[in-house]
């Protein structure tokens, strides 16, 4: 093994992903050259974030977004450079950005239109004042064959999350870490600062089967429908034992550890928000596709969150995401 101060055993996620692809003879490096866009795109928030504070980069901006949330300074800088790097990568037709009403439309055919990125350029951004760990999270599609003509981006963006070609996140914690899947299991890469590059450390990564872990906002469970009630009231039961909460508030953070440690994350249905408040197309999808390629679970209380068809770009689902187990736990409450 290499001295690690020439780190010459390191393998950085581009290696990682070549080498992947080595293994499908028709792939092209032109995917691995989008990821490496997205992950431009996260060095240049992870240097925002660390010198939050130093540079300005807090607060807000005194703007609302389309989903009626305070547009945080830091918001702005990674929504502009997520765009920017993914604009420059030759293959990227359409971006569709948690802050921005509609999809961008960078080519509208041809091989260099074939990817559709979606992503939630930085996840619970308020938190940075507060510095409390933050995420950004994407899902990437490539443009559906059975469309012909151009009649807008919107076709192309309204698939299924089973048709997602790769997804990720990445959590801007103690350290940067990168999740990323491409439908062959699960890879972490972690930011190494001295290079400035994702290096891999953790491979085909696997969620505990359970775990006695549940991450909720209970200030809100009068308002979740019964079933969601009547697991929260098991799990603290004496027969469930030893249930913990685990509950940070930003869902990057929140299910990083969870496909870590095992247990369940749940944001249920409230009176607020009928229909839940987490995004389908670019939180629940990516989200769920990494959880059920390290072998757990995802389902809206109804059905599996990536058969799910979707109707608006900013719609919303209920979530229940984690341990097989544990999910399956959950719903089990849900039919009594
Ligand atoms: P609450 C961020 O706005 C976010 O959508 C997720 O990061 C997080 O899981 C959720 O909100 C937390 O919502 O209602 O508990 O503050």
């Amino acid at each position: 093994m290499a001295h690690n101060s020439t780190k010459l055993g390191l393998i950085t996620m581009a290696q990682h992903i070549i080498e992947g692809q080595r293994a499908h003879p028709t792939a092209t490096g032109e995917f691995s050259w989008l990821l490496s866009g997205i992950t431009l795109a996260t060095k240049i928030i992870e240097s925002n974030v660390r010198r939050a504070g130093l540079v300005d980069v807090l607060g807000d901006t005194g703007t609302v977004n389309v989903q009626g949330e305070e547009v945080q300074k830091l918001d702005e800088v990674a929504n502009e450079a997520i765009i920017r790097c993914l604009g420059y990568r030759g293959n990227v037709g359409i971006v569709a950005s948690e802050e921005d009403d509609e999809p961008i439309t960078i080519k509208e055919a041809g091989p260099a239109a074939r990817y559709i990125v979606l992503f939630v350029p930085l996840d619970r951004s308020s938190n940075i004042d507060v510095n409390v760990t933050i995420g950004t999270i994407f899902s990437i599609l490539q443009r559906r064959g059975d469309v012909s003509g151009w009649d807008g981006p919107t076709p192309h963006v309204l698939q299924p999350g089973l048709k997602q070609v790769a997804a990720g996140y990445v959590v801007y914690g103690s350290s940067t870490v990168a999740a990323l899947t491409t439908g062959n299991g699960v890879d972490m890469f972690t930011l190494d600062p001295e290079i400035g590059a994702y290096v891999l450390t953790r491979k085909n990564v696997k969620m505990p089967s359970d775990g006695k872990s549940y991450s909720c906002n209970e200030a809100y469970k009068a308002t979740f429908p019964e079933g969601y009630q009547r697991y929260l009231d098991w799990a603290k039961s004496e027969e469930a034992g030893n249930y913990t909460l685990r509950y940070i508030g930003s869902l990057v953070a929140d299910f990083h550890r969870t496909l870590l440690r095992g247990g369940v994350f749940l944001y249920p249905p409230t009176l607020k928000q009928p229909e839940g408040k987490l995004r389908l197309m670019y939180e629940a999808n990516p989200l769920s596709f990494v959880a059920e390629q390290a072998g757990g679970a995802a389902v809206d209380g109804k059905q599996r969150i990536m058969e799910k068809q979707p109707n608006s770009l900013h719609q919303r689902t209920p979530l229940i995401i984690g341990s097989k187990q544990e999910v399956d736990r959950v719903m089990k409450f849900m039919s009594r």
